[in-house]
């Protein structure tokens, strides 16, 4: 089995993104794990996932990213059809009210299982959710169009997106702002893989409570 890892690279002012600084020390772990860090470019980033899932062909693409604010690893349960930039990407695009692919779906659901993998994560000691939004940015934008594309492959492979906490060193210049640190997030990204690649083909969902009333 074959995991494609992806991380961000920094966007927004900061100096750093947790998702390439986490991702990045992954790469070949248990030998089924590649990792590939993006621009935080709408749709140059989908490019060149894109290339990199055609000539992998992973079983498995999961894409991390940044998410000032957030206190608990979320895996993402829905990607949308709407790319609707609050702020320019690192290429100063900025689109406003676009779709993420023309006629396609409004939106996919991750075929992760996701309350698993959280109830995994929380085994392990590391905070964990489930999230219904991944935001109108590049996240979602990576989430959907790596989704769509996931679709046309012969091996359909299954897509997740995580979004993840600052790190310390970010939160600092953001007061009041929840982090988590680099051993605990590469543990989390580590040990959703683990999962992955202990389920196999067997991706089924446990039965828990999940949702949110807002
Ligand atoms: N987070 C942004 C884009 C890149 C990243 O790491 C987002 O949530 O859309």
């Amino acid at each position: 089995m074959k995991i494609l890892l992806t991380g961000f690279e920094p966007f927004g002012g900061e100096a750093i993104n947790p998702s390439w600084e986490a991702v990045k020390t992954l790469h070949g772990y248990r030998d089924a794990v590649e990792t590939l860090e993006l621009p935080c470019v709408f749709d140059l980033c989908l490019e060149q996932l894109g290339h990199k899932v055609r000539a992998l062909a992973p079983d498995v693409i999961l894409a991390i990213g940044q998410a000032g604010g957030r206190s608990a690893i979320s895996l993402e349960k829905v990607a949308i059809n709407l790319n609707e930039a609050r702020i320019p990407d690192n290429a100063d695009r900025q689109p406003i009210d676009t779709p993420v692919v023309p006629g396609g779906p409004a939106a996919y659901f991750s075929r992760l299982p996701l309350k698993r993998l959280a109830a995994g994560l929380r085994d392990r000691g590391i905070p964990a959710e489930l999230s219904y939004t991944a935001g109108t940015f590049v996240c979602n934008h990576l989430f959907y169009g790596a989704s769509h594309l996931a679709e046309a492959l012969p091996q359909r492979p299954r897509v997740g997106f995580v979004h993840i906490p600052y790190l310390p060193e970010q939160a600092a210049r953001h007061p009041g702002s929840p982090s988590m640190s680099l051993a605990s997030l590469t543990a989390g990204l580590a040990g959703i893989c683990d999962e992955l690649l202990a389920a196999g083909r067997d991706m089924r969902e446990i039965e828990a409570v999940a949702g949110t009333t807002h």
